[in-house]
Formats: structure tokens, C-alpha cells, sequence
């Protein structure tokens, strides 16, 4: 069976994390399948949807903890209809086209709620990089507030650095520090604002490592802490007791094999995500509105139901 060239390079660029957040994982994922749909020479339907799921799980199986992955497959192949290769190919494609312009569009009116939170003049820090949290500051920008940021660089990858890049580009004058610097700025600051790879159904938020410190050190100072997320980031598995899977990285991204010689060898772990207590989340910030975790649960019964399948699995 062949999984297309795309599907493969897309697959290698989310392992890479050449592609990465959660939205651009989803949109990058959705495309690749229909790159599969559309140059599939497959001859019966069965076939067809062979193929796409063989797609699917290429795709799966490179990121664990970032729920829009499974979501955005699961959408497409749910999609996936007809009787006909012509038809099964015409339906991925308007499914595709629906599930992109719906990820713009939720980002921009979770940017607007979100924005509503933030007031003139206010302080922003944030954590790693995520396009649902600038979302907010950039509608902000636009209603004319003026904001700061104070933003942490985020080790092991400093994906920090590309937030910065972005505020900057907003006209948002940016403060970078260290991780460990947060908690002593955290008294200047009026907002901790982070992204989430996944929401669990207890309102628990799966983001990048660092960011459960954040809370609680945000909730001692009485800091309130709020969370962008798109209702894609929302973890259906756990509504039937799963867990999420936290993904561990290459030690290289950590410290290089040289330097970790050179101190005696030691163990090196490097966790990507942590899990954040409802207790330290003060809202969650999705294009629905705004929800305290405790209530996401009536959300994620809404949009999956009692729980979710896994389409791409052979039948
Ligand atoms: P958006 C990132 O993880 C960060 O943890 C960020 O908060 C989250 O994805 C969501 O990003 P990684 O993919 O979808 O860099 O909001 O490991 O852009």
C-alpha cells in the first residue's frame, strides 16, 4: 500500500518539529491526507480508505501528546464518504477545506475573546510559543490596547525566542528572561498567558514543560493565569478515563554528547510537556468562550460526545 511522499515529509516534519503547536500540526496534517486522496491510484473504495488510513497513522504515530493530531485525522477520515473513488476523493477534499478554514477561523475568535481579558497597559509573560495565546495579544493590539510582555525563553528549545520575534512584530515591546527568572518578575506582570498541546476532561492543561511551575508560582503571587486554547486541543480519550501520553525528546536537545561527557555522564531526561492542575488555571480561553477548567468537561461532551474512535485503526 502507498502512503504518499507527503504524507511522509509531513510525518518527518512534525517529528522534527519543523512543524509544531498544536493548530499548525492539525492544518499540516489534514493537508497531507489530502495530498494522500488525491494522487491515490487506488481502484475501489476499500482500497481507498486503506490507503488513507495507513495515512492516518503514519501521521499519528510521530507526536503523542498533542491532541489536535488525532483530532484533525479523526475529522478527515470522518469526512471521508461515498461510494466511489471519485466521490471518497471529492468528500476529503471538501472535508479538508472545511477543517482548515475552521482552524482560522476559531483562532481569531478565540483571539477575541481572549483579547477581552487582557486590558490598556497590562503585562503579559508567556511560555513557549503558541499562535492560540498571540492570538489574544494581536486582537488586543487591534481594539488599541497597549501591552508588554515579559517572555520566558523556554529551554530546552527556546521556542521563546520565536515568541519574542512575533510580539515584537505586533509592537509589543518584549522583556526575555531565563525559565528561572519567572517567579521573580511575576509580581510586574497582570496575566500568565499559555498555550496547551491538550485540555483534559478534569480542565487539567497538557503545555510545555515549565508550565505547571509557572502556574503555581502565578497562583502563590495571585497572578491570574490564563490558557489560549482552540477546542481542537480538547482531549476526548480522557472523558473515558485515558490519560495523555507525555512525550519524551531526544537528551541531545538538552545538552550535547560532549559536554555531558565532559561532567561525568550523567542521566538526562527531557519530558516536552507537564500537566497543570485545574486548581492553578483561572480560565481557558476557547473560540466558544471562556470556560474555568472545572466546566471544559461540558464542552468536550458537546463537540465528542461520550468518548472517540480511532478511524485510522484497521477495521
Ligand atoms: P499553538 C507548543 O508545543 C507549545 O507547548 C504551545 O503552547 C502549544 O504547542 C500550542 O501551540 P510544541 O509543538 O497550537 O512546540 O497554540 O512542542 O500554536
Amino acid at each position: 500500500m502507498d502512503v504518499h511522499r507527503e504524507v511522509h515529509e509531513t510525518a518527518a516534519a512534525i517529528d522534527a518539529m519543523e512543524t509544531r503547536g498544536a493548530a499548525a500540526i492539525a492544518d499540516a496534517a489534514a493537508r497531507a491526507l489530502r495530498s494522500q486522496a488525491r494522487t491515490s491510484d487506488a481502484d475501489t473504495p476499500e482500497a481507498f480508505r486503506a490507503e488513507l488510513r495507513a495515512a492516518a497513522r503514519t501521521l499519528f504515530e510521530t507526536r503523542p501528546t498533542a491532541v489536535s493530531l488525532p483530532n484533525a485525522l479523526r475529522y478527515v477520515l470522518h469526512g471521508a464518504d461515498g461510494q466511489t473513488v471519485a466521490a471518497l476523493r471529492e468528500s476529503v477534499e471538501t472535508t479538508v477545506a472545511e477543517f482548515c478554514a475552521r482552524l482560522e477561523h476559531a483562532q481569531a475568535d478565540l483571539g477575541e475573546v481572549g483579547a477581552n481579558r487582557l486590558r490598556d497597559g497590562d503585562v503579559v509573560m508567556t511560555h513557549c510559543h503558541s499562535t492560540d495565546a498571540l492570538a489574544c495579544v494581536e486582537a488586543a493590539v487591534d481594539q488599541g490596547k497597549e501591552l508588554r510582555a515579559i517572555v520566558k525563553e523556554t529551554r530546552p528549545r527556546n521556542q521563546g525566542h520565536i515568541t519574542a520575534e512575533a510580539l515584537s512584530e505586533l509592537g509589543v515591546p518584549v522583556t526575555l528572561i531565563v525559565d528561572s527568572a519567572a517567579r521573580h518578575y511575576l509580581n510586574d506582570v497582570d496575566h500568565v498567558l499559555v498555550g496547551a498541546d491538550s485540555i483534559a476532561a478534569d480542565g487539567s492543561v497538557i503545555n510545555k514543560i515549565g508550565t505547571s511551575g509557572l502556574a503555581v508560582n502565578a497562583r502563590d503571587r495571585g497572578t491570574p493565569i490564563m490558557v489560549a486554547a482552540q477546542t481542537l486541543k480538547l482531549h476526548p480519550a480522557t472523558l473515558t478515563g485515558h490519560t495523555v501520553d507525555i512525550e519524551t525528546r531526544d537528551v541531545t536537545e538538552v545538552i550535547d554528547e560532549a559536554t555531558r561527557a565532559s561532567i561525568g555522564a550523567p542521566d538526562v531526561v527531557n519530558p516536552a510537556f507537564d500537566v497543570t492542575p485545574p486548581r492553578y488555571v483561572d480560565a481557558i480561553v476557547t473560540e466558544r468562550g471562556q470556560f474555568p477548567p472545572e466546566s471544559i468537561v461540558t464542552l468536550m461532551r458537546e463537540l465528542f460526545g461520550e468518548g472517540t474512535t480511532r478511524p485510522w485503526e484497521e477495521p
